[in-house]
């Protein structure tokens, strides 16, 4: 029961897959939430199996299935230390585009999803005065044309500076984590630039988690050196 603890949704691809084998090799134990629990499974067992990971099914929209997955990582490991609010992905850019449905389930996922990870983890963080970090984005940080995905970025760089204030005296830490292209399965065509690597970003968490308990890294926006803006 030693051993810090590491929960990530959207934990079965890209950059939370990333992060999850670089935590492992780092000396966490894993709690890998996301909806596709045989690529959750994959990735415990390339992680060693049960004592060094766990698979949770969660829908990161559904408050019942957060509470579980928290409760998954005190049960199977006692604490919790670092959450990573990760789950999200994006809808065609133009406010005529897409369709209701899909832009109705990317706010519910980007920010409801993401509060709902920090509100059910958040007492067990406390407890260890552990780390939040969200995925934000670039397009957190200025808006983009026809860009609802941008506002859902948007509000989940308010949440992270919301949270750290309300955090402040308490010892836990907060990091926004704001990529711009990462080559994942987050676009259906890939990148045409040179794209950042889900590992880079990883590299990116890895560095937040990693610094003295004394030192909160509130924000980390990378690009790929090709990407203008
Ligand atoms: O994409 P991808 P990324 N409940 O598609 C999960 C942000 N970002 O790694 O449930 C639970 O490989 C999904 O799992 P599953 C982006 O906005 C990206 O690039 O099994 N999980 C999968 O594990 C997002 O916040 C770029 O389908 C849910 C994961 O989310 C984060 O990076 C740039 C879920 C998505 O993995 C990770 O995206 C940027 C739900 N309801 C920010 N819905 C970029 N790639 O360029 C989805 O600035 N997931």
């Amino acid at each position: 029961m030693d051993d810090k603890v590491f929960l990530i949704t959207g934990a079965s691809s890209g950059i939370g897959e990333a992060t999850a084998v670089a935590a492992a090799a780092a000396g966490y134990r894993l709690v890998l939430a996301a909806r596709s629990d045989d690529r959750l499974q994959a990735l415990v067992d390339k992680l060693g199996g049960g004592d060094h990971a766990i698979a949770v099914r969660c829908d990161v929209t559904e408050w019942e299935d957060q509470v579980a997955t928290v409760q998954a990582a005190l049960d199977a490991f006692g604490r919790l230390d670092v959450v990573f609010a990760n789950a999200g992905f994006g809808a065609p850019r133009g406010f005529l585009e897409s369709d209701v449905d899909h832009w109705k389930a990317m706010v519910l996922t980007n920010v409801y999803g993401a509060a709902l990870t920090i509100r059910a983890a958040l007492p067990a963080v406390r407890e260890t005065q552990g780390h939040v970090l969200l995925t934000g984005s670039v397009a957190g940080r200025r808006a983009l044309p026809g860009s609802l995905y941008s506002a859902t970025k948007w509000a989940v760089t308010a949440m992270g500076e919301a949270l750290r204030l309300e955090c402040n005296d308490s010892g836990v830490r907060v990091t926004l984590i704001e990529p711009g292209a990462v080559d994942t399965p987050f676009f259906d065509n890939k990148p045409t630039i040179r794209a950042l690597d889900p590992e880079d970003v990883a590299d990116a968490v890895m560095f937040a988690v990693g610094r003295p308990p004394h030192v909160d890294v509130n924000e980390i926006l990378l690009r790929p050196t090709e990407q203008s803006s």
